[in-house]
C-alpha cells in the first residue's frame, strides 16, 4: 500500500513539473518583450536546427527571458532566397543559410563559393572569421540585411545513383543538383557535368524520382536529410567549402536596444563554436555511419579535379557584377591563420 501511495506522489511530482514547467516555459514566452523567427532549410536533427536551439536558451537566459527564439526548420518558412527576401521584406527577423544563394542578391561572398579555395576547415574558419569575412558581412547592410556571424555547412561532397566518382570524368553526362550560385554550376560544367540549380527542400523527391543522378552536400546532410536512403555512392570530393552566414532583418537588429543587441552578438559567438564543434563531432563517425546505411564510400584524388576547374577561376576573375577582384583570390587562397 505505501509503495501505491510513494508511486502516486512520484507520478503527481512529474505531472505537475511537466504541467508548471510548460506553463513557465510558456509564460517565459508570453513574458519576452521580443520574438525572433529564425528559418533554416535543414532537417530539425542537423547542427544548423541544433545550434540555434542552443542559441535561443542562451538568450533567454542572458535576457532573463525578455527575448524568445522560435526557430523554424524543413524549409517551413521557405528556401533560402524566400528566407533572405524575408529579412529584407521585414516579414522575417533571422535566417542561417549558405553564402551560395546570396549571389542573387551580391557578388560580395562569391569568392568563398570558388572550388578548393579552402584545404582544410581550420583555415577555413579562420578565415571567414577574420575581417575578409567580416567586411563581407558588413556589405550585406546596403541590401537591408545585418550579417552577424558565421556558423558552418562545411566541405561538400559528391553523391550519386550510378556509379563511384574517381575522375572528372566520372561527372560527365552526370545530371547534378547544384545551389542557385553561377560559379558552382560553371564548376560542373567545367567538368561536363549536367547541373540543375533547385532549392533545397525539393531535393530529396528529385533524388527519389531520380530525374537527378546526383547532388552535393556536407556529410551532415547526407545523413540528416537522409539522402543515403536515394543515393549508393558517396565520392570525397570537398570541392566546396560553405560557410553559413547568421542574417538578421537591418530594420529589426536597428529597432532592438543595444543590450540586446549585445547579448545576440556574444550568444551567437559561443553558438558559433558549438555548431562547428557538433559538425566535427559528426564527422568523425559519417564516414563509418553512411557506410553502414548502405553507401558505398570512395576518396578521390583531388588535383585532376583542381585542374578541370581552373577555368572558373579564370572566367570570375575582374572587376564588377558577378566578378571576384584577383587580389581577393590572392588574400583568400594564401589565408593563414
Ligand atoms: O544551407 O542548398 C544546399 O545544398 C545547402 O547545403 C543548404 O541549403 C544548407
Amino acid at each position: 500500500m505505501k509503495e501505491f501511495k510513494l508511486l502516486c506522489v512520484c507520478l503527481c511530482v512529474l505531472l505537475g513539473l511537466s504541467f508548471f514547467g510548460g506553463f513557465a516555459g510558456a509564460s517565459f514566452a508570453a513574458e519576452a518583450e521580443y520574438t525572433i523567427r529564425v528559418g533554416h532549410v535543414l532537417a530539425p536533427t542537423h547542427p544548423y536546427q541544433l545550434g540555434l536551439e542552443h542559441f535561443k536558451e542562451l538568450m533567454a537566459k542572458k535576457t532573463d527571458g525578455k527575448v524568445n527564439v522560435e526557430v523554424f526548420h524543413s524549409s517551413q518558412l521557405g528556401n533560402e532566397r524566400d528566407l533572405v527576401e524575408g529579412l529584407q521584406l521585414g516579414t522575417l527577423e533571422m535566417t542561417l543559410i549558405s553564402t551560395a544563394p546570396l549571389a542573387g542578391f551580391t557578388s560580395d561572398f562569391l569568392v568563398f563559393d570558388l572550388p578548393f579555395i579552402f584545404s582544410d576547415v581550420k583555415t577555413a574558419r579562420a578565415c571567414v572569421d577574420s575581417e575578409i569575412g567580416q567586411k563581407m558581412l558588413d556589405q550585406l547592410s546596403s541590401q537591408g540585411i545585418v550579417g552577424l556571424c558565421f556558423f558552418e555547412n562545411g566541405f561538400r561532397s559528391v553523391t550519386n545513383s550510378k556509379k563511384p566518382i574517381v575522375t572528372p570524368e566520372d561527372l560527365s553526362g552526370m545530371k547534378i543538383r547544384t545551389m542557385e550560385n553561377p560559379i558552382h554550376m560553371d564548376s560542373f560544367r567545367a567538368m561536363k557535368a549536367d547541373p540543375t540549380p533547385m532549392a533545397f527542400g525539393e531535393l530529396f523527391t528529385a533524388l527519389q524520382q531520380k530525374t537527378i543522378d546526383a547532388q552535393e552536400n556536407p556529410l551532415a546532410i547526407v545523413e540528416t536529410s537522409a539522402f543515403y536512403e536515394v543515393q549508393k555512392y558517396l565520392s570525397l570530393t570537398e570541392h566546396f567549402y560553405a560557410p553559413s552566414p547568421v542574417l538578421m532583418a537591418k530594420a529589426y537588429y536597428d529597432s532592438l536596444p543595444a543590450d540586446i543587441q549585445t547579448a545576440l552578438k556574444e550568444c551567437l559567438l559561443e553558438t558559433r563554436a558549438y555548431e562547428r564543434q557538433l559538425l566535427d563531432d559528426m564527422n568523425l563517425r559519417l564516414l563509418t555511419d553512411l557506410g553502414a546505411k548502405g553507401m558505398e564510400i570512395n576518396t578521390v584524388d583531388k588535383a585532376p579535379f583542381i585542374e578541370a576547374v581552373q577555368v572558373v577561376y579564370q572566367d570570375y576573375t575582374g572587376v564588377g557584377s558577378g566578378k571576384i577582384p584577383a587580389e581577393l583570390i590572392q588574400r583568400v587562397k594564401e589565408f593563414k591563420e
